[in-house]
């Protein structure tokens, strides 16, 4: 690859006009951005992604990753519905399914409340016996005992089912948990929008045109939320193109989106791993680096270290992400098909990761607040990405 980059872009490199419409801060185009995940100049997509990044952030941020000191909360694990890649909530044990009590939950959050958690991170499985009421039941009652935890709850998938349970629409449902204290929106759910993967996998819940319409309505009554993209289930590169595209075009639209996540399929006590190709870790980093260059619309982009891993999470940050997520005290999705991260990492420690990656931990709230920069300064590099790579 060439190593120069300066706004000159040498014109005889093949992704040299996508660079230039980068530096020139214009908006990418779907061919485009499939040419980049064509592309194997992996260090000159990660490069763009990291200007992207520092250009978002804006000055004096350009350095700053965020973290946030958290706990997942799953309720139930028991789904009426079979999407083939979930072991979390796997049909063949539904037998050994749970449900929590209102007051077992209380608990569970209690537990991470006493290590000085301030947000619950609270998705679960689509399960009849845990209707409007048992939901307003938690958040009020959590809200109740613990005010200052922010509750990030229910993807569009639990709003869609809540809705139909309760004959109510998205709306109302999302009205009356709001009512009862939630505070915004995870990003679960999307899988991948296409639906020739979405029949593959068996996903019949909230096609696409569901899944933006209730993160449309959230985001016009005011509450923040994220968005997901499931890679590594039988998708091709234009399939995840097009899926950042239909969010890129939401988010034009209601501009509630705070953060997009890529995720990584793991295998264990499912029976796809034949029918798909695993992402590779160069995939992993173009997910990352690519979804920083096309959503230029979104202002995070996380490094989702329960299934990247830590190493590689870390990499991360030098192709666009800017969030590392949590100290998530316990995480069951990834963990039930087979993620070997750790199950939790002490706030210290996860200060560590970033600043020795060459970023300045910050630690955020839920909205990206700042509540703290760290007094853990890497070696800080000010210089923009195109200046250091000129003077080589
Ligand atoms: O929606 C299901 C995925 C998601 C598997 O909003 C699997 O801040 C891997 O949405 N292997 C839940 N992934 C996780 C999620 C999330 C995570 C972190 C932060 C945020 C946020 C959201 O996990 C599900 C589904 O797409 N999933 N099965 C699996 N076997
Ligand atoms: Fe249910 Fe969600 Fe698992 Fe699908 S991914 S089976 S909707 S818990």
């Amino acid at each position: 690859m060439s190593l120069v980059i300066d706004k000159t872009v040498p014109q005889h490199h093949p992704l040299a006009d996508i660079a230039k419409k980068v530096f020139d801060g214009e908006r990418l185009s779907r061919e485009e951005a499939i040419r980049l995940y064509q592309s194997d100049d992996l260090a000159l997509i990660g490069m763009l992604g990291e200007h992207a990044r520092r250009v978002k952030a804006g000055p004096g941020r350009e350095n700053y990753v965020y973290f946030i000191h958290n706990m997942h909360l799953n309720p139930t694990n028991f789904c009426v519905e079979t999407c083939r890649f979930c072991s979390y909530a796997n049909p063949t044990e539904r037998e050994k399914a749970y449900t929590w009590t209102v007051d077992r939950v209380l608990e569970e959050a209690g537990k991470g409340v006493a290590l000085g958690i301030y947000e619950i991170h609270m998705v679960g499985g689509l399960n009849p016996a845990c209707d409007l009421a048992y939901y307003e039941e938690i958040l009020t009652q959590v809200k109740a005992k613990y005010p200052q935890v922010h509750l990030k709850a229910f993807t569009a998938v639990e709003i869609e089912y809540l809705a139909n349970l309760e004959g109510l629409t998205y709306g109302e449902v999302l009205e009356r948990l709001v009512k009862a204290g939630l505070g915004s929106m995870p990003g679960g759910g999307a899988e991948i929008f296409d639906e020739g993967v979405r029949e593959r996998m068996a996903v019949s819940k909230t096609p696409a045109p569901i899944w933006l319409e209730i993160h449309g309505i959230a985001h016009q009554m005011g509450l923040k939320t994220n968005a997901t993209m499931l890679t590594g289930i039988s998708e091709t590169v234009e399939n995840k193109v097009d899926h950042m595209l239909l969010l890129r075009e939401q988010q034009d639209k209601t501009g509630g989106f705070q953060c997009f996540i890529p995720l990584k399929c793991y295998y264990d006590g499912t029976n796809i791993k034949d029918e798909v190709t695993e992402p590779s870790n160069v995939d992993l980093l173009k997910d990352v680096a690519i979804s920083r260059l096309v959503l230029d619309n979104f202002d995070h982009i996380k490094a989702y270290w329960i299934q990247l891993g830590v190493e590689l999470a870390q990499l991360a940050l030098s192709f666009g992400a800017d969030d590392m997520d949590g100290t998530i005290l316990e995480e069951k999705i990834t963990h039930a098909a087979g993620a070997q991260s750790p199950l939790k990492l002490a706030q210290d420690k996860m200060e560590q990761l970033i600043a020795s990656s060459g970023y300045q931990p910050v630690e955020r709230d839920t909205i990206y607040n700042i509540k703290r920069v760290s007094e853990l300064a890497p070696a800080l590099i000010e210089e923009p990405i195109e200046t250091r790579l000129a003077r080589l």
